[in-house]
């Protein structure tokens, strides 16, 4: 797949540490629940520090809990080229999503140190702490907290079990005050590349194994609450109602509608519902709108759109919505240089560069507030993920892993 005197990384092994990390927190589905600060990550954790060190990095733990492999460049004081992603998953994940770019940055720098590659910048692979967001409501933890985004009222957040992140921290021997400290100078980290799976279905429509991003998009996350009247499911007629379902019911369709409109995504991924019995008309919903746009006016236009109407729809049935903002992030762009230079890498590697935007969030949007940041995408077989059938071949995450390679040693040596 590439030109011969190129250096490359080792697929076998890139694969074996895949599916074995794959293995941690596998159900008997087959899907991989490893929510941060879990039990399952904590042990995905000592996994990855493992291969870290049998990489031969440097390894350490921020104060945000955040795993970084270190390999010293010529000039150790110049800005280290950083790359990476996170081992925590969404419920019933698969088993390539963050996984690939921890794992792909570990073999990459391991692979220039086994060929001795000479860089002259510092190389580091970084585990982030909570990318999904999935367990506390908010995402990208560890990398907010590397650059200095950090929000101490996220401590206060908590689970479905009521655990708050705090708990969780200290339940990891982290401690939660610390994490504001994990914050790095513009100057210690020159460059972020990570390598992702796409998690979606661009690059297989377009038959190409690696994408060069160009943009992600940004996000909202949304929980509205609809209140409404609980009363006797058979004693109260129709028209003296104040069932706040069947008002959530037209407005999830409306969200719908305007995500169209707006040419945007909305997912509405959790629904609850009070008190919640057979025989009483619910009280309260509450649900979770995710919605996403590559352009920023847009995504805001989408977001006032959708909470108007909502509004209007709760006031014609006299019930009442609130909305709280649960976490958010601006689009983002990526680094035009580094963007070139991930191009010239699928070049050598001997493959067509493909462009693409970005729909799934990732800790280079957080990390695009430190430093330039570039982003390599990997097919995803049928687009699926998040998803006990996301997959990636063995051909297409070497080559991913075999551009980001080629990117980090052409960063390291660039001297300014
Ligand atoms: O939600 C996302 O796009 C990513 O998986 N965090
Ligand atoms: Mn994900
Ligand atoms: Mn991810």
């Amino acid at each position: 797949m590439t030109n011969s005197g190129l250096a490359q990384i080792n697929g076998q092994r890139l694969m074996a540490s895949i599916e074995q990390l794959g293995q941690i927190g596998i159900d008997v589905n087959g899907g991989v629940t490893r929510l941060s600060l879990s039990n399952e990550e904590l042990i995905a954790r000592q996994f990855i520090i493992r291969q870290m060190e049998d990489a031969g990095l440097h390894v350490r733990q921020d104060e945000a809990g955040n795993l970084i492999g270190r390999l010293e460049g010529e000039a150790s004081d110049a800005g280290a080229i950083a790359t990476g992603s996170h081992i925590d998953t969404v419920i019933q994940a698969g088993i390539f999503d963050g996984a690939l770019g921890v794992l792909g940055g570990i073999e990459a720098l391991r692979t220039i140190r086994e060929q001795e590659i000479k860089h002259f910048r510092p190389l580091e692979v970084i585990c982030f702490t909570d990318e999904e967001g999935v367990r506390f409501g908010a995402g990208y933890f560890g990398s907010r907290a590397m650059t200095g985004q950090w929000n101490e009222s996220w401590l206060e957040l908590t689970d479905s079990e009521g655990t708050t992140l705090k708990e969780a921290m200290e339940y990891a021997t982290l401690d939660p005050y610390g994490a504001a400290f994990a914050s790095r100078s513009r100057e210690s980290i020159k460059a972020y590349v990570e390598l992702h799976i796409e998690q979606g279905r661009v690059l297989e429509e377009q038959d190409a194994p690696v994408g060069i991003a160009t943009a992600i998009y940004g996000h909202s996350w949304l929980e509205v609450t609809v209140r409404g009247r609980a009363d006797h499911a058979g004693t109260t007629p129709m028209k003296l109602r104040q069932d706040p379902l069947t008002a959530a019911a037209a407005q999830l369709l409306a969200i719908e509608q305007i995500a169209v409109e707006h040419g945007g995504v909305a997912t509405i991924g959790t629904l609850r519902m009070a008190p919640g019995a057979i025989n009483v008309i619910p009280g309260e919903i509450v649900f979770t709108v995710d919605m996403r746009h590559e352009a920023a006016e847009k995504l805001h236009s989408m977001q006032l759109a959708i909470t108007t109407e909502l509004t209007a729809i709760a006031q014609q049935r006299g019930l009442s919505v609130s909305f709280r903002t649960i976490d958010s992030a601006q689009p983002v762009r990526s680094s035009p240089s580094i963007v070139d230079a991930i191009a010239e890498s699928c070049k050598e590697v001997g493959l067509p560069g493909t462009y693409m935007v970005c729909g799934a969030g990732h800790d280079a949007v957080a990390m695009n507030d430190l430093t330039e940041m570039g982003l390599i995408l990997v097919r995803s077989r049928d687009g699926i993920s998040h998803h006990p059938l996301e997959w990636s071949s063995p051909e297409d995450c070497e080559a991913g892993a075999n551009v980001l390679l080629q990117t980090l040693i052409k960063l390291a040596n660039e001297l300014n």
